[in-house]
């Protein structure tokens, strides 16, 4: 008989070059929760998706022998299980911003921050071969694995997620305007919403560490543009639960966002309106507009459920929440939120920890079969 130790740290099926591994290592540090990081390969993958039902990374082992896999999901359950310290806002809608932040930075960003790594020669060059070496358990030589993860990360994240010489400066914009509108928040605050971190600071944590900040193409151009975004990152991963403890939490949405929440408002949520449309109709692609240019991409159930997530909770709020929320989105786009999706997903990672083995066929990271 095995005897399980629960104190033990957890272990994180991930790497050190990977977007929501990143997300999820900054705020465990943060939270003070042991972990250790144990490579991704194939075997592993194939383990982990029999107990979570999902094939992405990174997915978490816990010493009891259940399972945690989706950053968002992990995020919430630790903040049930472990609040102390609490990164989430008393105020219900800080609160709810925080989580619609979260939910548009490390969805909204992905494809600029798989863009600026495998759209650059030198930077592409460069994270294939150290894909090729970390994932070891391939058998070929080290040259075939650098050109399977060139043409895997280009063709699936980059070329196959709709980005074309039409759109690719629609496409770089969202980095570069990212850059400019966090740049004057960190001047006047340590953390998005304070003085405190909140989940909106793990959700830009994902494509701005990794990728951004550790990427050479894009990490030049954050050292030259947004210096304080630069800091804000490693601030970030130098939080300890001591030092978050002693943090003043936000108590209420700072009227400085204008420019993040008219993104999201303008750019996000219509995006998430599209894609929950074609997914209604069955269609596989999507095509929607980005202020001015059309972009055509895959149709991602996930995202369904991100948008159906964030509208239970937006309707969970009380009037005076939801008064302060439209305050800050506008009427209209709070209104959008509001309607349901015309037709809802099926939730396939259910309430964590997950301790049944899952369905034999599992899904992808943005739940296609
Ligand atoms: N919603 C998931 C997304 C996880 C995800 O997409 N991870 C990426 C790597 S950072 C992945 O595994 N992509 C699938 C692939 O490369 O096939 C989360 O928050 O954990």
């Amino acid at each position: 008989m095995t005897t399980r130790n629960e104190s033990a740290p957890l272990v994180v099926y991930g790497t050190d070059c990977s977007y929501y591994t990143g997300k999820l290592e900054a705020y465990l540090r943060a939270k003070g929760i042991a972990y250790r990081l144990e490579p991704f390969n194939e075997r592993n993958m194939r383990r982990a998706a029999r107990h979570t039902g999902v094939i992405q990374i990174p997915q978490v082992e816990c010493p009891d022998g259940s399972w945690l896999a989706d950053t968002t999901l992990i995020l919430d359950y630790f903040e049930r299980t472990r609040p102390a310290p609490s990164i989430t806002p008393a105020d219900p809608a800080t609160a709810f911003a925080s989580r619609l932040i979260e939910d548009y930075a490390d969805e909204w960003l992905w494809r600029p921050a798989m863009h600026y790594r495998w759209s650059f020669p030198t930077t592409a060059a460069l994270m294939s071969a150290w894909l090729a070496e970390h994932v070891t358990e391939q058998r070929a030589p080290q040259w075939a694995k650098r050109l399977f993860w060139r043409r895997r990360q280009y063709g699936t994240f980059v070329k196959g997620d709709g980005v074309t010489p039409a759109t690719c400066v629609a496409v770089e914009a969202a980095y570069l305007d990212t850059l400019a509108t966090l740049e004057p928040i960190f001047a006047s605050r340590p953390f998005v919403l304070g003085e405190r971190p909140t989940p909106a600071d793990f959700g830009f944590m994902a494509p701005l560490f990794r990728h951004f900040f550790c990427d050479p193409a894009p990490g030049r151009i954050m050292r030259e543009r947004a210096p304080g975004v630069h800091e804000w990152v490693a601030r970030v991963w130098n939080l300890r639960p001591e030092r978050v403890d002693a943090m003043p939490t936000p108590e209420r949405i700072p009227d400085d966002l204008g420019r993040l929440f008219a993104t999201i408002a303008e750019v996000y949520l219509p995006y998430l309106d599209a894609n929950a449309a074609a997914y209604a109709k069955g269609a596989k692609v999507v095509t929607y507009d980005v202020r001015g240019t059309p972009i055509t991409e895959p149709v991602k159930p996930y995202r369904v459920w991100c948008r159906d997530r964030l509208r239970a909770e937006l309707l969970r709020l009380e009037n005076a929440a939801r008064t302060s929320v439209e305050r800050t989105l506008g009427a209209d786009a709070t209104a959008r939120l509001a309607q349901p999706s015309p037709k809802p997903v099926e939730n396939l990672i259910l309430e964590l920890p997950l301790t049944a083995p899952r369905q034999p066929k599992p899904v992808d990271s943005w739940w296609r079969r």
